[in-house]
């Protein structure tokens, strides 16, 4: 069964909770297995200033649901908190992005694995590293180098670990 990995992100609302119940439904749900979240971090926003930051948090679960399942069942989650999203890079009550599934390169309309930008964020690479240490990205990367890269990186986003 593929490892999969999934970004939640929130920035409206009450960003904790949502990303907690959010965690929640992702372990209740009977196709996702062994579902672990990382801690929770407040963030600056990446993208217009003029938003609320963020809380973003990593969960990891093994799933045999095929690639574009999971993303379906990511926007369902989305659906149920009620997202709303007023712009690119801008503020939402929660995102859900499929990071990682296994070591599977994906490009389809729907769907890019792994996710853009991955890399370069903070706020995922970091609880990411929490959960998988060990991990290799598709493309060889490892985790290691990669929070090592993203702590220094002029575009931190002044990461706090909240709980
Ligand atoms: N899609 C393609 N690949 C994927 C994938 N791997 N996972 C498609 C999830 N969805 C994927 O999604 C638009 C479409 O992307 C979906 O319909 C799906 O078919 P969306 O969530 O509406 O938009 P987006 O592409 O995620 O762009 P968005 O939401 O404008 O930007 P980002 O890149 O998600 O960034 N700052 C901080 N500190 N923390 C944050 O979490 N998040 C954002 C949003 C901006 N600034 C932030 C944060
Ligand atoms: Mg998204």
């Amino acid at each position: 069964m593929p490892a999969i990995y999934i970004g939640m992100g929130a920035n409206l609302g009450d960003p904790l909770l949502t990303l907690q119940q959010a965690a929640a439904a992702l372990g209740q749900h009977p196709e996702l297995h062994q579902v672990r979240c990382s801690s929770f971090y407040s963030s600056s926003p990446m993208g217009p200033a003029d938003q609320p930051d963020y809380v973003n948090a990593v969960v990891a679960a093994e799933s045999s649901l095929p690639p574009h399942d999971v993303l379906d069942l990511l926007q369902q989650i989305e659906q149920q908190f009620g997202r709303v999203r007023l712009r690119h890079w801008g503020e939402r009550t929660l995102d859900l992005d499929l990071l990682l599934y296994g070591n599977d390169i994906i490009r389809t309309e729907r769907l890019t694995v792994p996710h853009p930008g991955l890399t370069e964020r903070d706020f995922v690479i970091l609880p990411l590293a929490e959960l998988a240490p060990d991990l290799k990205l598709p493309d060889g990367q490892t985790l290691d180098t990669l929070a090592a890269a993203v702590k220094t990186a002029p575009s931190a986003h002044d990461l706090q670990k909240i709980t």
